[in-house]
């Protein structure tokens, strides 16, 4: 018994050895070239180390901080301005005095939301880009008192400030401070100040609520008002804040409040007006529609291919295919008591595409991207083009992307998959911002050890 069950595990043995006699033949020729291969890249490019990468976007750093950065929002020292004011009619005017800080911020503010302009604003949410930002008080005027929060996600409320000053001949510019210093010298009367900034690190799309709570005209309580329901504005001015760490390619951006949300407003948007300072993003608006709102990111990643057709050239160019995948979210915003009490989630859409951009290789081939299996092309030398395929199954971590490649005898297919840490690459992963190489001609060094 025990030998019939021996002989008959021989035979199929047997059997399996003579089928895979021609995949192995066919398999030792791709190793063998594969192996060539290699040999020629660490020729040209230097001896590669076990733990080399291919993918040189930043998404896998970004995305990582999208999906696992906390929320953190703390108070950091604000912006200072230092003008001198004249007092006319129970009202403060700028003197220019050539010392002081923040005056260009100051002016432009003045300019662009001028007193008695009307503007109109739409209920919004920001939301965080994949960078921290810091959100500045640049101007608080106004007779009325107020508190200002900033709520990120689904965080308590933070509060920034509370205006307690009620008329406006304290402080035009950036309120009556924490540690306000006023000394009136003859008419003038020079105010420094120094209100806190909010400095915010949260994932990229977390959103944002930026309000005056606890409204009040004296002692009349109003409501409160704020990003959610169109009682703040975005504001373009080419003015950046003076004396803070400020990288040279941050942007700026303002955002004007109208404190009023009732009878008598004039809606000019200037009673507080705060500085959003990111680098190299700050937050993005999204149009609030019936509480509800969707925020939609995308990545996108370039591979570059050589179809080891020919050993010699690294031109990277046989194969040039973009792959995006666009995840559209969709929150449920939920009011109590006329603020914004929660942001939830409600729905996950993504989208994948791939757009074939370039070939540069004359082998017939097929791309498998994610779970899709694009249909078999032939190679042409030379040609740009935007052929676009819906794709599924893309990981963006784990660039799950393979092609397999006729060769030139018509009948070995040699797979490429996305190399492995320390492996010669055959596919590389770049930003769609990155240009292949013209045929023939291969990738410098630099785009692979830019260490030196
Ligand atoms: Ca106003
Ligand atoms: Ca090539
Ligand atoms: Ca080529």
């Amino acid at each position: 018994m025990k030998k019939l069950v021996v002989s008959c595990a021989a035979i199929l043995s047997l059997v399996a050895c003579s089928n895979e006699k021609d995949l192995f033949d066919s398999s030792a020729i791709e190793q063998k070239q594969k192996a060539e291969y290699s040999m020629q890249f660490e020729k040209q490019y230097g001896k590669i180390s076990s733990n080399k990468t291919w993918d040189f976007t930043d998404f896998s750093a970004s995305m990582t901080r999208a999906a696992s950065a906390e929320t953190r929002a703390v108070l950091v020292d604000g912006l200072n301005f230092d003008l001198n004011y004249s007092v006319t009619n129970g009202r403060l005017f700028s003197s220019m005095a050539a010392r002081s800080q923040n005056k260009a911020l100051y002016d432009a503010i003045k300019t662009s939301l001028p007193d008695g302009r009307q503007h109109t604003g739409v209920p919004v949410v920001l939301t965080a880009p994949s960078n921290s930002f810091t959100i500045y008080p640049v101007s608080v005027q106004g007779a009325w008192t107020h508190d200002l929060y900033v709520k990120v996600g689904n965080g308590t409320p933070i509060k920034v400030y509370s205006k307690t000053w009620t008329d406006y001949s304290h402080g035009f510019v950036n309120g009556e401070g924490l540690k306000g210093v006023y000394t009136l010298v003859g008419f003038y009367l020079t105010q420094y100040t120094d209100m806190p900034g909010l400095h915010v690190e949260a994932p990229a799309g977390t959103p944002i609520e930026i309000y005056l709570a606890n409204v009040k005209d004296g002692r009349t309580s109003k409501p409160s008002v704020g990003t959610f329901n169109g009682q703040a504005i975005y504001v373009e001015t080419e003015a950046k804040p003076q004396g803070i760490e400020m990288h040279e390619n941050a942007i700026v951006k303002y955002v004007g409040i109208e404190d009023n949300n009732g009878y008598g407003t004039d809606n000019d948007y200037n009673d507080v007006v705060l500085a959003i300072v990111g680098n190299p993003e700050v937050p993005e608006e999204i149009k609030v529609t019936d509480d509800q709102y969707d925020v939609t990111s995308s990545v996108t990643k370039r591979y570059m291919i050589e179809d080891l057709g020919s050993i010699g050239d690294f031109d990277f160019n046989d194969i040039v295919v973009d792959v995006t995948e666009t995840t559209t979210s969709t929150y449920k915003r939920t009011m109590t008591n006329g603020v914004v009490t929660a942001n939830e989630l409600i729905g996950t859409e993504k989208k994948q595409k791939a757009v074939l951009r370039h070939l540069g290789g004359v082998l017939p081939f097929q791309l498998t991207i994610g779970s899709t299996e694009l249909p078999e092309r032939q190679g042409i030398l030379d040609k740009d083009l935007e052929e676009e395929y819906d794709i599924e199954g893309w990981d963006p971590y784990a660039n799950n992307i393979s092609v397999k490649v006729k060769q030139k005898d018509n009948e070995s297919v040699f797979v490429i998959p996305f190399p492995k840490a320390g492996e010669a690459p055959m596919i590389i992963a770049t930003s769609e911002t990155w240009q292949w190489m013209p045929e023939k001609q291969s990738v410098p060094k630099d785009w692979f050890y830019t260490d030196f």
